[in-house]
This record gives structure tokens, C-alpha cells and sequence, in this order.
């Protein structure tokens, strides 16, 4: 007989074992859970989300972004897209909440954006490999480093503010706007959705902020006073659980300004709660964040995104 083992969502896992769990998902939810493909990383790997839906109530007008893994380093990051998934399978059977809420609104979640560099940083353990940040695309001719940042790819106020042209830079923005595949995929599938989206969460690590728009301080975002209320929320949700404070404010505001960030392209887009989330730590072990703190750290950002999807279902 074949054991069975239940996935451990407390552990860091391989991009193919995130394959498999995405596959697995769907086969024990085949009601509530599809898996749509929605474009290709540079080295042809095909990206995937998991959608969260009502079959019987199909055509809803109401949808939730999440990605995780937009930086290959940041571990945490994917572990929570992951941890989220359970989570809300799980209050489906529960909780009439949230039984409402997937009645009325598809959850469209990415665990990987960055494939090719979440690959690469499972390489060895090296700096090199494991601290990789961008995607995995060879820069411009005569450029002898691989790597966009795609959180600078978007097309939004891009290559302004707090990027590189330089193609060995950790910030290095590409050759244009939305020149990566990656941000090619989420811009054509979100862009040609735009209207359904109410909210659009984007998760990172590290610092334990949670960023709203704008990253370019020249502008600011039409309902700014409601993005911080709903974002003051979400971080006493957060603190409510396990004690641990998160800063919120736009980028400008709390550390630098950024430009090409998918949060502030969504924004743009007329997506109005468009949040990046920056998980544990402070800085102790960055992103290298040990495994045990994978449940604590998924826990409260559980609550702390809950508290931000309540808000804009029930508004
Ligand atoms: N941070 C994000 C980044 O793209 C950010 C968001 C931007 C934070 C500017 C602070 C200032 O750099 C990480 N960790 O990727
Ligand atoms: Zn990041």
C-alpha cells in the first residue's frame, strides 16, 4: 500500500513539489479548484495559478489577485500562497464567511510568478544562487549577468525611480516596460480582467510592511485615506495573533520610492486595493527565514489579508 503523508506547509518546498501540491489541490477540491495557465517564464515553464471557485456560479464579477514568488529569494513568500490556499479550502466547509464570500468572488492565486528564479535559489546553498532575486532572462546584448527585476518591470512610471539600467543590478528594470514574459503574463491575464479585480495582493519578503500605492511619490492613489485605514487594519489583525508589528504606507513614505512594481501598475490599472505585503523578519535572518517560523509568519498574514478581502467583499 501506498502512505500517504500530508503535505507539510511548514516546510520550504521545490518548485516541482509546489507543481505536484498545485496538482493534488485540485484533484481533492475538483468543485471549488481549477488550474489555469496563463503564460510562460523565460526559460518556457508554464505559469500557474490555482482558481478558487464556485463552478455552479461561474460568471461573478467579483475576483482577489494574490502572487507569491515575484522574487526568487523570498521564500516565505510562496510557503503563504500555499498556507492561503489550505486555508480558505478549509473555512469553505466551516465557515459560512468565507462559504459567502467564494460564493460570490473567484480567488485567483500564483504561488511561483518567478519560476526560473525560484528554481535557481534551490540550486545550492551559495549566496549566489540562494540570495537570487530576479527573473532568470539574459540581459542585453554584450551584458554578460543574467536577470530583470520583475517587481521594476511593470508598466508604471517605468525606469523612473529606484531602478538600474544597470543589467547586473539587483533593481535592474529590462529593456522596457513589461519586457519579461513573467510580467507579460500577469499584465495580459489581470489587464484583460481588470474590472472584476476589487483587490490585488502581492507578496514579498522581507521587513513586515505592508505597502499601498503609489512607489513614485509625483502621485497618489485616488482613495490613498481608505487604502491606509484598510492597511492599518490588516496590521492589528496581524498583531493580534502573534504580537508582531507591520508598518504601513507607500513605499516613498516608509523606505524609498520605486517605480514598474506590479501593486502600483494594478493601482493604475483602477484596481483599488492594491497591496504589497512584505513578510518576516526585520532583518535577523531576512530571507532566510527558518522553517519555524513558516506557521507563525503564515498565520498572521492569513488574518492580516482576511481582514483586507472582507473589507472590500463586503464594501
Ligand atoms: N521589496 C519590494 C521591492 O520590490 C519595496 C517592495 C519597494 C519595499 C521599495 C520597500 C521599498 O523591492 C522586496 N523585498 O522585494
Ligand atoms: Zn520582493
Amino acid at each position: 500500500t501506498v502512505e500517504r503523508v500530508e503535505y507539510d506547509y511548514y516546510k520550504y518546498h521545490t518548485m516541482p513539489e509546489i507543481n505536484d501540491w498545485m496538482n493534488k489541490v485540485q484533484k481533492d477540491y475538483p468543485d471549488v479548484v481549477t488550474i489555469v495557465e496563463y503564460g510562460q517564464t523565460y526559460e518556457k515553464r508554464v505559469i500557474r495559478l490555482l482558481k478558487v471557485i464556485q463552478l455552479l456560479n461561474c460568471e461573478k464579477k467579483k475576483a482577489i489577485w494574490m502572487d507569491c514568488g515575484i522574487h526568487a529569494r523570498e521564500w516565505i513568500a510562496p510557503a503563504f500562497c500555499q498556507y492561503f490556499v489550505r486555508q480558505i479550502l478549509q473555512a469553505h466547509k466551516t465557515d459560512p464567511k468565507m462559504q459567502e464570500m467564494i460564493k460570490n468572488m473567484d480567488f485567483y492565486v500564483t504561488p511561483v510568478l518567478n519560476m526560473d528564479g525560484y528554481i535557481y535559489s534551490w540550486k545550492d546553498n551559495t549566496v549566489s544562487t540562494r540570495l537570487w532575486r530576479k527573473n532568470r532572462s539574459p540581459g542585453p546584448p554584450g551584458c554578460d549577468s543574467y536577470g530583470t527585476d520583475l517587481n521594476r518591470n511593470f508598466d508604471a512610471n517605468w525606469g523612473t525611480l529606484g531602478v538600474s539600467f544597470n543589467c547586473s543590478s539587483n533593481t535592474y528594470c529590462g529593456s522596457q516596460a513589461v519586457s519579461e514574459p513573467e510580467a507579460q503574463a500577469v499584465t495580459y491575464f489581470v489587464g484583460s480582467r481588470k474590472d472584476d479585480f476589487l483587490c490585488f495582493l502581492t507578496i514579498h519578503s522581507y521587513g513586515q510592511l505592508l505597502l499601498v500605492p503609489y512607489g513614485h511619490p509625483n502621485f497618489t492613489a485616488p482613495n490613498y485615506n481608505e487604502l491606509m485605514e484598510v492597511g492599518l487594519g490588516a496590521a492589528d489583525a496581524i498583531r493580534s495573533v502573534h504580537g508582531m508589528n507591520y508598518t504601513v504606507g507607500t513605499s516613498p513614505d516608509v523606505l524609498y520610492a520605486n517605480s514598474g512594481s506590479s501593486r502600483d501598475w494594478a493601482r493604475f490599472q483602477g484596481i483599488p486595493f492594491s497591496y504589497t505585503f512584505e513578510l518576516r523578519d526585520n532583518g535577523t535572518f531576512g530571507f532566510q527565514l527558518p522553517e519555524d517560523q513558516i506557521q507563525p509568519t503564515c498565520e498572521e498574514a492569513y488574518s492580516g489579508a482576511l481582514h483586507i478581502i472582507t473589507y472590500v467583499y463586503n464594501k
